[in-house]
């Protein structure tokens, strides 16, 4: 669990990517499926696409990008208190989707290198420890919640 501190620190910095929550949305999309290419093809909507410039210009891949940091701020703003949230959002990732939780890990990775790179100054080392613990936590009870399920990745 984080401590009222790191918390606020996670809310602070969520409030600065809610101003652009869309394009933060779609770039963490983009950057997730061109790092980590096996990503893309769990999309059958995207699983196409071969260019950066390609899903770049795709509003179908901002809107995912938007309803995804939509979902996490939702579960970002429980403070750990996430079970409900959270449920149908494991049911769906392990049941339909089947999305490891090492995809899960590279998802937070680059959450945490893009809000750094579009907020350097609000975003300092006890900052980017506190989301990183978020999101951890935010994936570890995924994981049990996937046990539940009976999905094993
Ligand atoms: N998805 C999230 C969150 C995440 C930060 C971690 C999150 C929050 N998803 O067809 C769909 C696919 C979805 C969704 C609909 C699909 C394929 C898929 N997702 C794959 C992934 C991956 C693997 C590439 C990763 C790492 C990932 C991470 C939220 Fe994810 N996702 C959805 C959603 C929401 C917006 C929808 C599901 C809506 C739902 O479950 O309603 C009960
Ligand atoms: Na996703």
């Amino acid at each position: 669990q984080l401590s009222d501190q790191e918390w606020k620190h996670v809310l602070d910095i969520w409030t600065k990517v809610e101003s652009k929550l869309p394009e933060h949305g779609h770039e963490v999309i983009i950057r997730l499926l061109q790092e980590h290419p096996e990503t893309q093809e769990r999309f059958e909507k995207f699983k196409h696409m071969k260019t950066a410039d390609e899903m770049k210009s795709s509003e179908k891949m901002k809107e995912h990008g938007t309803n995804v940091f939509t979902a996490l701020g939702n579960i970002l703003k429980q403070k750990g208190n996430h079970a409900e949230v959270l449920k149908p959002l494991a049911k769906s990732h392990a049941l339909e989707h089947k999305i490891p939780v090492k995809y899960l890990e590279f998802i937070s990775e680059i959450i945490v290198k893009v809000i750094a790179e579009k907020y350097p100054a609000d975003f300092g080392a006890d900052s980017q420890a506190a989301m990183r613990k978020a999101l951890e936590l935010f994936r570890n009870d995924m994981a049990s919640k996937y046990k539940e399920f009976g999905y094993q990745d």
